[in-house]
This record gives C-alpha cells, structure tokens and sequence, in this order.
C-alpha cells in the first residue's frame, strides 16, 4: 500500500491518520502535485494529493473516496457508524471540516501571491467559511453524536486535521475564542500517535512550502 503526497497536505494527513488508526502498513511516497510531479497524474487525472495506491495496484483519489475505501476494505477500527444513515451524518461532518480545510487552503494560495495581487474579496470570504464552519463543528462536537466521543471517528479525523491545518499555516490564530469544546477535542486528537507522527515539518511555515 502506498500513499503519494506529504503531511503538508492536510488531506495526506487525514488518509494517514486513517492507516494509522487501523493499523495498515503504508509507504508514503513524497511526491508534489506543484512540482510537474508525473508520479502523481499518472495515478491521478486531476494531478492532486493524496493518492492511494492499493497492493493490488487500484488507485484511489480524493480523501473521502479513499477514507471509503479503507473503511469497507479494513473495517476494524471501525471509523463509521453500520447503520447506512448514521454514516451518511458522520460523512456530513467530514464534508463539513474538509470544507473548512478547502477554504484554508484558498487562503494560503491567495497569500501567495504578492500583496498588491491579493484579492480581499476572496480573502474574506474564505474566512467566513473558516469561521461558520468552525461554530457548526463546535455545535456538532457538543452533541457527541459520533464526535467527540470516546471512540475515534473519521469526523474527529477530519475536523482535526482542518483544525491543524490553520493552526500550521496561522490562517487564524483566534478560531480557539469561544470554541472551548472543539479546543478540547483536538488537544486531546493531537495527543494521540497517529497525529504525533503526522504533524508537518516545522521548516513549511504560513505562505512558504508547498501544499
Ligand atoms: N478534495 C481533495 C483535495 C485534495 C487537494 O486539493 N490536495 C492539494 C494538496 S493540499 C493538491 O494536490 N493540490 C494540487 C492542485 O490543486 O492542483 C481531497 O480531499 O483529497
């Protein structure tokens, strides 16, 4: 089983916090979608990250898909609900923080580009995004309803790596404010191992490395 990308990428974190959390035995192979990278179009029309690729030799693209693909083909530990509709919720969620992580992102290419071409329209409406997404998450984190509960779920998953990734990228460094129970779910996330020896270099700093 391989895994093509880099713990820069918050959805390369989330896959392999996934791996981890279940136990499979990956390799992940460092490759940039930015880098005119073929090992990536070749597994992936769209040239993005992360890609899983199966022993099999079976490609998976997009970190929900192969959050998918995982659960059916390693159900233990079970990270979703058996019951198809509660799943559906717990998914909702994982949409919703991989939305957030989405707009994060957007800022950081916008920030890229030299101060007089940043547009502050987009700017601001990402923020919105970050900032209405987080105040459902912690509406949705209060009602423990496969998050925030003892037992890990992919919705815990996704919402911390969206989480680690503003931190990473100091896209807001106030979204803690009035959010006590979401700080409390990812202090206790970021404590555990899958996401100990996930954690992105510290060299990739706000508009620096690659994504
Ligand atoms: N929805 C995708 C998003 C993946 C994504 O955008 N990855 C970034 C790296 S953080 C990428 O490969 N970008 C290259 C590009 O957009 O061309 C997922 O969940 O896997």
């Amino acid at each position: 089983m391989k895994l093509l990308g880099s713990y820069t990428s918050p959805y390369v974190r989330k896959i392999s916090v996934i791996l981890l959390e279940k136990g499979i035995a990956f390799d992940l192979v460092n490759a940039s979608p930015w880098a005119d990278d073929v090992h990536v179009v070749a597994v992936n029309p769209l040239g993005k990250v992360p890609v899983l690729i199966t022993s099999q030799g079976e490609n998976y693209f997009d970190s929900p898909i192969i959050a998918h693909y995982l659960e059916l083909a390693y159900p233990q530990l079970a990270l979703l609900p058996v019951e198809p509709f509660e799943a559906l919720r717990v998914r909702q969620i994982e949409a919703l923080a991989d939305g957030v992580t989405d707009a994060a992102m957007a800022i950081v290419r916008e920030c890229q580009r030299s101060p007089e071409g940043q547009n502050a329209q987009v700017l601001l409406r990402q923020r919105e995004k970050i900032r209405r997404g987080l105040d459902a998450l912690e509406r949705y984190a209060g009602e423990g309803f496969w998050l925030n509960t003892p037992a890990l779920s992919l919705a815990d998953i996704a919402v911390a790596c969206a989480v680690g990734v503003i931190n990473y990228r100091r896209i807001m460094p106030n979204w803690c404010v009035d959010r006590p129970v979401l700080v409390a779910l990812v202090e206790r996330l970021f404590a555990r191992e899958s996401f100990a020896r996930t954690t992105p270099p510290v060299s990739a700093v706000l508009y620096g490395d690659e994504m």
